[in-house]
């Protein structure tokens, strides 16, 4: 157990730190980094008010909250970077018509800036806003007229656009699948001459966008990319209602009633050709980070996609292994965004990419390279002078084995120069490397002293 009496929720990862509301009061922000003493208050809010929701845009956390009893009372967004400074309140907002669900919510990160629903109490609008973390630039994009409740929903982010569900305009029978650049002028119902609405639901698969929406009172599954030609019906049920969506195996599963039957399940393969990314892992003998003329392919290493993003071999990521010249293949990929890791073998230490790890976006029956991976047999690699110097002048910084992160956490920092301290002298043995110090300032004075 890391630390009593703390009940999380809402658990996100951002910057290596893990970030949680605590249930108990639902009134504090928590980070942690595994330990007791890493396990520390981030900011709360008074009593009577309530977190609601956490996102990260960047190593930026964004979070809600909201006072706590009906009718009056505001909602609020704050954002903290988690340096113990506490949090900056961005703006606050009387609570709307339906205050259970006046948000803000549905936060989304796009090019660096949080977007998100709010229903504004004071103005009477449902809208979609943006912050880039100021209270300034945290302002309204789009409003749509709150006669009912909350008509923004099911925003998301695809490459450099959102969509969401909200009431259509004027000739929609009720709800639209609109997009935005994040601009007011850059905000408008996709393929608005198909005229389909009600819009139900919205989903990101495949590398594209899938949408349940009638259009003449008919039911259909549609998948767009944004344009009016690229927006297209993949199923047409003959009846009425059509909900919500979901993805699997290569396949859009939604529900629907057709007039004939309940309210059922529907399949329909997504249309896109498989996709590859292929790389290389070198023996980088002169662990520089490069692959130099001479350095060879490393055969049979696992390499894996991370799909999860928990820098891990799951059961679920796929992996793969590199072929006798050192490449590594991964085929049959649908659309989408990928981060691919290798498995070091025993006995070597990663010197490339940074970050050890690369991610990479494929579309339909796409090529793309992924990361080439260097690795050195640390047997081979003396903690010497030279090393210390080099650890030393990449110190703060981002590394590999090859700059001086010996204990391959991604930065080159203090961590790393104790293990030298304490090696000093010897070429790292495999597993020896240790990750923590406990006794590092006689460690490093006898290092210091031996020169
Ligand atoms: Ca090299
Ligand atoms: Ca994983
Ligand atoms: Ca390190």
């Amino acid at each position: 157990m890391v630390k009593d009496n703390l009940l999380p929720a809402d658990m996100m990862v951002v910057g290596g730190q893990l970030y949680f509301f605590d249930v108990n009061s639902y009134q504090a922000l928590w980070k942690c980094d595994g330990t007791a003493a890493g396990t520390v208050l981030v900011a709360d809010v008074p009593a009577g008010t309530q977190l609601r929701q956490l996102a990260a845009v960047g190593n930026q956390v964004f979070f809600t909250s909201e006072d706590l009893g009906s009718g009056a009372g505001y909602e609020r967004l704050w954002r903290t970077d988690g340096t113990g400074t506490g949090a900056v309140l961005l703006h606050s907002w009387q609570k709307g018509m339906d205050v259970e669900t006046s948000g803000p919510d549905n936060l989304v990160a796009m090019n660096g800036n949080l977007y998100f629903r709010v229903d504004d109490g004071a103005t009477n609008t449902d809208g979609l806003w943006k912050s880039d973390g100021t209270a300034a630039g945290t302002v309204p994009v789009f409003t749509l007229p709150a006669q009912y409740r909350s008509f923004i929903s099911h925003l998301t982010a695809m490459g450099n656009e959102l969509y969401f569900i909200g009431i259509g305009p004027s000739g929609f029978p009720w709800t639209a699948l609109w997009k935005s650049d994040g601009t007011t002028v850059g905000t408008s119902v996709v393929a608005p001459g198909e005229t389909i609405s009600p819009v139900a639901s919205l989903l990101t698969a495949y590398g594209a966008i899938f949408f349940t929406g009638e259009q003449n009172s008919v039911g259909k599954l549609w998948q767009t990319d944004g344009t009016d030609a690229g927006t297209v019906a993949l199923a047409d049920t003959g009846g009425a209602g059509v909900y919500d969506l979901g993805a699997v195996n290569g396949s859009i599963l939604f529900d629907a009633f057709d007039g004939a039957h309940g309210v059922e399940p529907w399949a329909v393969p997504a249309d896109y050709a498989p996709a590859t990314i292929a790389g290389s892992i070198f023996d980088d003998a002169n662990h520089n980070g490069a692959r130099d003329p001479g350095e060879g392919g490393l055969a049979g290493i696992t390499v894996f996609l991370d799909l999860n993003g928990d820098g891990r071999l799951d059961a679920a990521d796929p992996t793969t292994r590199t072929d006798a010249g050192g490449t590594y293949t991964f085929t049959g990929l649908p659309p989408g965004t990928y981060t691919i890791r290798q498995v070091v073998p025993s006995g070597y230490a990663a010197t490339a990419p940074l970050g050890y790890s690369g991610t990479v976006t494929v579309s339909s029956g796409q090529l793309v390279a992924g990361p080439d991976f260097g690795n050195v047999q640390t047997s081979t690699v003396p903690l010497d002078f030279t090393y210390l110097v080099t650890l030393a002048r990449n110190y703060s910084r981002p590394g590999t084995f090859a700059t001086g992160d010996l204990n391959g956490d991604g930065v080159v920092d203090f961590d790393d120069l104790v293990i030298l301290a304490r090696s000093y002298g010897h070429r790292p043995s495999s597993g020896s490397i240790a990750t923590t110090a406990n006794s590092l300032l006689p460690a490093f004075r006898k290092a210091a002293h031996r020169r």
